[in-house]
């Protein structure tokens, strides 16, 4: 490989990213990142103090959030004595950016010191006894988009992918809590019906667009890796309604003050 490959590769990206970062915020070093899905968003000022925000565009590397409800920005935010990375949008894998893009905030948050990640979204869910904002952590997950974010021979164990100790920990403050295999579909299109009945017959019980290969990307760097789904809507068939985003938006302010407690109690046990 020669050394202009080298430099342009999808580590060095994140370095450079991550030595931007540490500049334009003053942090040198962040502890646990945190990635805001779908519904999210209202649930982030019960993180803590916003010490920075920077736009996502202003890294290397990075593009413009696409989605309505997703804004592009990043906050570093002081929680007790941790320093968390807030990405307030994410890249989607049905963006056609590449799988390289779908993970680079992941791989610069791990070059920016974070040891773990939490990876939320919102999904459809299978369970008709979920309702609209029900929290729901991942205990594993189904990756259809047949993609990895990793290149070449390095062979990755996902055996507790979505550590048992953070789920732990979250049941500690929660023991409602539910969990499920989340099985993610490239969109951006929602499944049909006898998509959502196969995603049940090989065992998924949650069905998004995201998160599988950041999960993966993040093990990759060694970080420990939370996964907490907001099911926004039943997936398609389940319930009678069509989908909508509109209803995704809704269900997060309404479940907001749940999840801000759950992140707001869990993250600084991290
Ligand atoms: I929010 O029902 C949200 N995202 N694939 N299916 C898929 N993605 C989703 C859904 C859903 N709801």
């Amino acid at each position: 490989m020669t050394e202009q490959v080298d430099a342009q590769s999808p580590y060095d990206l994140a370095d450079q990213a991550a030595a931007r970062l540490a500049e334009l915020t003053g942090v040198e070093r962040h502890d646990v990142a945190l990635v805001l899905g779908s519904g999210w968003l209202p649930a982030v000022d019960a993180l803590g103090e916003v010490t920075a925000e920077i736009a996502t565009t202003d890294l290397p590397g990075f593009s413009a959030a696409a989605v309505a409800g997703h804004s592009g920005k990043i906050r570093s935010v002081r929680s007790g004595d941790r320093q968390l990375l807030v990405f307030l949008s994410r890249t989607h894998y049905y963006e056609g950016k590449g799988v390289a893009a779908v993970v680079h905030g992941v791989r610069t948050a791990a070059r920016a010191g974070c040891r773990a990640i939490v990876l939320t979204n919102g999904c459809g869910g299978l369970k008709p006894t979920w309702e609209p904002g029900t929290p729901v952590l991942i205990s594993d997950h189904i990756n259809l988009t047949g993609r990895s974010p990793i290149v070449g021979a390095t062979f990755v164990d996902l055996t507790d992918l979505y550590s048992s100790r953070l789920r732990a920990l979250c049941h500690e403050v929660d023991p409602t809590l539910d969990e499920g295999v989340y099985v993610q579909f490239p969109g951006p299109h929602y499944e049909t019906p006898a998509e959502v009945r196969m995603a049940g017959v090989i065992g998924g019980h949650l069905v998004g667009m995201s998160t599988t290969l950041e999960a993966i990307a993040a093990r990759e760097a060694g970080m420990e890796v939370l996964g907490i789904s907001l099911v926004t809507n039943l997936a398609a068939g389940i319930g009678d309604a069509p989908l909508n985003h509109a209803e995704v938006l809704e269900a997060g302010r309404a479940a907001a003050s749940r999840m801000g407690a759950l992140l707001g109690q869990v993250v600084p046990r991290i």
